[in-house]
């Protein structure tokens, strides 16, 4: 897979340069899930598309950007999934927004993810690989990314990052949220889940939400390259990651590849609260 995770790793270099001056202004088009796209969402995913189709070991590409799978000519076995650019909608605001990249191992379902990536583009350009265990990566001056350390998560964190709108938000989850707040949690929400997810991890622990609301009542997040990519990484740094009745998500029949979950990513304080305020 070293050879994969090496086309992730050029993509999002590419990419990390394009960011800086680059328009990220609209284009006209809506994609699958009807966001309206935006020039950066297209480049990033034309980089992606012509960085990874090149690779033998890819037989398939699932995008957010793309209606459907793109089979590529790799005789290979493995189905990458990815977001080209989480968070988009917040360059012009010069907010930190990333790739998410799910690795599947045959055909696209939970159970043969073998291994998530995911990039920050911040002050630093970071990535984080997920296989065995989750590595954290800089880029360096030399152009090359730099092994920084390895991410666990503790028992107990201090940080609520909470999505959606909260008025469609329903009782259970109110009183979720707001017993945390009680608790003295600090509220941390970008509204680019790569670079929330990516703090929680960081400071060892808290709670990202993003739950079923009136508008969303499926939750808003993708499962193959957004919300899977993470549960493997959390639940592989020693968290958890459900969905609003407090099921597993890599449990989750994915059947469509832009289907949608509520999902709850934590340490294990945080997401025991989450199964007992839901129950
Ligand atoms: P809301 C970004 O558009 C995104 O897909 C995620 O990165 C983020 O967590 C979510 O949507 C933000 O959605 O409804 O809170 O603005």
């Amino acid at each position: 897979m070293k050879e994969i995770f090496d086309g992730i790793k050029t993509a999002v270099k590419d990419i990390a340069q394009a960011l800086k001056y680059s328009d990220f202004g609209y284009t006209a088009n809506q994609n699958a899930t009807g966001d309206t796209q935006l020039k950066l969402d297209v480049l990033s995913d034309e980089i992606i598309t012509k960085t990874l189709s090149k690779i033998n070991l890819v037989k398939e590409l699932v995008s957010e950007e793309k209606e459907k799978a793109l089979k590529v000519s790799g005789d290979g076995e493995y189905i990458v999934a990815y977001d080209p650019l989480d968070g988009s909608s917040l360059v012009d605001v010069n907010f930190a927004v990333g790739s998410i990249f799910g690795i599947y191992k045959g055909s696209l379902n939970p159970a043969n993810l073998v291994a998530s990536v995911y990039s920050v583009y911040g002050p630093r350009t970071e990535l984080v690989i997920a296989k065995d265990k989750v590595e954290l990566f800089r880029l360096d001056k030399q152009g090359d990314f730099a092994f920084a350390s390895e991410l666990r998560l503790k028992e107990k964190g201090k940080l609520n990052a909470t999505g959606g709108l909260q008025k469609g938000w329903d009782e259970k989850h109110k009183n979720l949220i707001k017993s945390l707040f009680d608790e003295g949690y600090r509220l941390r929400y970008s509204g680019a889940m790569v670079s929330d997810l990516h703090q929680i991890l960081l400071k060892g622990g808290g709670l990202f939400s993003y739950p079923a609301t009136s508008d969303a009542p499926k939750g808003k997040l993708r499962l193959s390259f957004e919300v899977l990519p993470f549960a493997f990484i959390y639940e592989l740094a020693g968290g958890y990651a459900v969905d609003n009745e407090g099921k597993r998500l890599l449990e989750i029949n994915l059947e469509k590849v832009h289907q949608t979950s509520p999902c709850y990513f934590g340490s294990k304080y945080e997401i025991d609260k989450v199964k007992a305020c839901l129950a």
